[in-house]
């Protein structure tokens, strides 16, 4: 007798509210320097790469000004109107203070003490009580979120990135019972109340019919969203670190103002901080790396990820292995982009947790 096959459930379509800025400037992905997609579409596009089946809904706020006092009323009206529930929720705005502007019993805080000392922190009289307000918001938001018989936790999950600068932290990682994402890397900020490490920096492979993020082989940015110039990796890959480095001329002519020459070399994170563009702790980090950098002028980003193999330049952020630098055209990195990959990976895993047999 043939028993009956079990029909196959419904794939699970998790529902993941992205927060982000509504005027964010376009992140490049195809590394011409030239804009392709808001960083909100950004931040689906990795939860997608991890967890094909996510519907992302968004709530972009324009931030630009009195940041707390408009966050916490866009919070309430969130509250006030969306019905909906969600499974996840990727928060991707920031605002951020330095360690050395707070003192805690009278003595410099350590980002080591951020955690035993948080509420003292939210009581001491330079916390905004807009923020205060926007942090209670959001505690409330996520204790409402959907309690998914799928995923195993019980509990709703919204992801905060923790910050890329490590003399900083984000005011929203006091959010309690969120995931604070840092960066495995010293680039992020670093604080006790962090509580995820994922990578910092991804590679974007070209494949055929477009970009690959997260090194899965699939694409997840098409040919036809980009701007489609060639990546600014080409210029250096193949070369002798001769050919490319910046000479002592070139840096002395730097020095003097002939920025353009910035475009056509790589740096060591040594040669940086001897022009003052870094300070030490960025140099260790590039140290640490084994890699060159090339300094966007246009829009002061940095691009570590230049290696040498065989005497020659190859291009390889994320520093993977798997990928030898062959085909990468760009590189990605910050935790807003360490939150939504950690956030997709949960997702996924949770869906193939309650899919495998009982
Ligand atoms: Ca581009
Ligand atoms: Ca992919």
């Amino acid at each position: 007798m043939i028993s009956p096959t079990k029909p196959p459930s419904p794939p699970i379509r998790p529902k993941v509210l992205i927060i982000d800025e509504a005027n964010s400037d376009l992140i490049d992905v195809d590394g011409d320097g030239i804009g392709d997609l808001p960083h909100h579409e950004l931040m689906e596009r990795f939860i997608q790469a991890e967890c094909p089946t996510v519907e992302c809904e968004k709530i972009l706020f324009d931030v630009k000004n009195r940041f707390w006092n408009r966050f916490s009323n866009g919070f309430k009206v969130l509250h006030q109107y969306k019905k909906e529930e969600y499974d996840a929720i990727n928060m991707s705005l920031a605002s951020y203070k330095a360690y050395d502007e707070i003192t805690v019993k009278g003595q410099p805080i350590k980002p080591d003490q951020m955690h035993t000392e948080k509420e003292i922190l939210r009581n001491q009289s330079w916390f905004n009580p807009s923020v205060d307000n926007a942090l209670d918001l959001m505690e409330r938001f996520l204790g409402k979120l959907k309690n998914q018989l799928w995923n195993p936790t019980k509990q709703g999950w919204m992801y905060i990135g923790a910050g890329n600068v490590s003399s900083s932290f984000n005011w929203l990682n006091f959010v309690s019972g969120a995931i604070h994402v840092g960066g495995e890397l010293p680039l992020s900020s670093h604080n006790s109340l962090v509580n995820r490490l994922e990578p910092y920096i991804f590679n974007v492979v070209k494949l055929d019919e477009g970009f690959d993020i997260n090194s899965d082989g699939r694409v997840d940015v098409s040919n036809g969203e980009v701007s489609g110039g060639p990546s600014f990796a080409l210029s250096f890959v193949g070369k002798s670190l001769e050919e490319v480095l910046a000479s002592p001329l070139e840096l002395q002519r730097i020095k003097q103002g002939e920025d353009a020459l910035c475009h056509k070399k790589l740096f060591s994170g040594q040669q940086l901080r001897a022009l003052g563009w870094i300070d030490g702790d960025l140099e260790k980090c590039f140290a640490s790396l084994g890699s060159y950098v090339f300094f966007d002028t246009k829009r002061m980003v940095f691009k570590p990820g230049f290696h040498l193999s065989h005497g020659r330049i190859l291009y390889n952020p994320a520093n993977k292995p798997e990928d030898n630098g062959k085909h990468v055209v760009n590189g990605l990195s910050g935790t807003s982009i360490s939150a939504p990959h950690a956030l997709g990976k949960d997702l996924q895993t949770a869906i193939n947790r309650s899919n495998e047999p009982s």
